[in-house]
């Protein structure tokens, strides 16, 4: 299998899963839905379905080529909804946006409690570029975003299939009774990127993933092993330490990256990510669960922590992929 080899070490080179993603999708042109212009694929069979499919989100597709989208987009003129997580409800409850147009929600928690939305629909139609979180936060395929009591926290998202998508308010990860709300997407599919649909299971989330969290949360603390990996600077030279954080598999990891250094660093460890179960990655205000986590900025001074469930024996590189950065190597040692 070269070829996939070849392709996984290219996609880590970029940082994100987008090449592996755009590979894949050219397969399956024939098969899923891909907007207007998607006739080319040759495939008779699969074009009136295409059509209809790529008005709704059907079930178990996501938009596979999210950076696409992120790239296109000019940030520069997102438009800022607010969301407030109140007490047992969403202010307000509904949200209108328009696919193809980049937004930042920003989300505060009135509450007196930490609190959340899932909206797992409304996210795998979209093309999420990030939270801030009080730390970046990139996650494919999550379910949730939480704020911490009276903290904001910034959701970066282009939605991409029009549709009704419920939000769904929680708290202590449940769902609150009565807290919940609408996100209306209007418009028409975008086709400048056009969306790649693929099946969730071709985002690389480790099977059975969800399975091995709900097991382990209840005890996450208590049976965890917790680490820490500095991100540092001193001159022209960037590292992390220590060198080597060593894992065990099937044990819940807590891993905090804390960047003590001057400079902006970034934390790429995609082969393990993709082999560790994860519950969520906390930032200051927030967090975000499920899925599967990819590179993200840690800014000085900031710290982010990723808890996860290593699944695979492995030594595993942690890099920053940046021009000035090449000393930042590390390792991850699963056992
Ligand atoms: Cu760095």
């Amino acid at each position: 299998m070269t070829t996939m080899t070849s392709i996984r070490n290219d996609s880590r080179k970029h940082g994100t899963l987008s090449v592996l993603a755009m590979f894949s999708a050219a397969a399956l042109l024939a098969l899923s839905a891909c907007g207007g212009g998607s006739d080319k694929s040759g495939d008779d069979s699969a074009g009136k379905s295409d059509n209809a499919k790529s008005q709704t989100l059907a079930a178990d597709e996501w938009v596979s080529n999210f950076d696409d989208f992120k790239e296109a987009a000019d940030w520069d003129t997102a438009k800022v909804v607010t969301l407030d997580l109140g007490t047992d409800s969403l202010k307000p409850a509904s949200l209108a946006l328009v696919a193809g147009q980049p937004y930042e929600i920003e989300i505060s928690n009135s509450g007196e409690a930490d609190q959340g939305i899932s909206a797992p629909d409304l996210f795998r139609g979209s093309a999420v570029r990030k939270t801030e979180s009080g730390a970046e936060i990139k996650l494919t395929l999550f379910d949730g975003v939480y704020v911490a009591a009276a903290k904001k926290v910034s959701l970066f998202i282009i939605p991409v299939i029009p549709g009704s998508y419920e939000m769904v308010g929680m708290a202590d990860d449940k769902p609150v009774a009565g807290m919940t709300g609408t996100v209306k997407v209007s418009g028409d599919v975008p086709t400048k990127p056009a969306p790649k649909m693929e099946n969730i299971s071709t985002a690389g989330v480790p099977a059975g993933a969800e399975d091995l969290i709900t097991k382990a949360r209840p005890t996450w603390d208590k049976d965890a092993t917790a680490v820490t990996i500095t991100m540092g600077d001193n001159g022209d030279a960037h590292f992390y330490n220590p060198k080597n954080t060593v894992l065990k598999a099937g044990v819940p990891a807590t891993i905090t990256f804390v960047n003590k250094g001057n400079v902006l660093h970034v934390y790429e460890a995609a082969d393990f990510l993709k082999t560790a179960a994860l519950w969520k990655v906390t930032g200051a205000n927030g967090w975000c669960t499920g899925g599967l986590a990819r590179p993200a900025d840690v800014e000085a001074g900031v710290e982010t922590s990723l808890y996860v469930i290593p699944t695979k024996a492995g030594s595993y590189p942690l890099t920053d992929s940046t021009p000035g950065m090449e000393s930042m190597k590390a390792t991850i040692t699963v056992e």
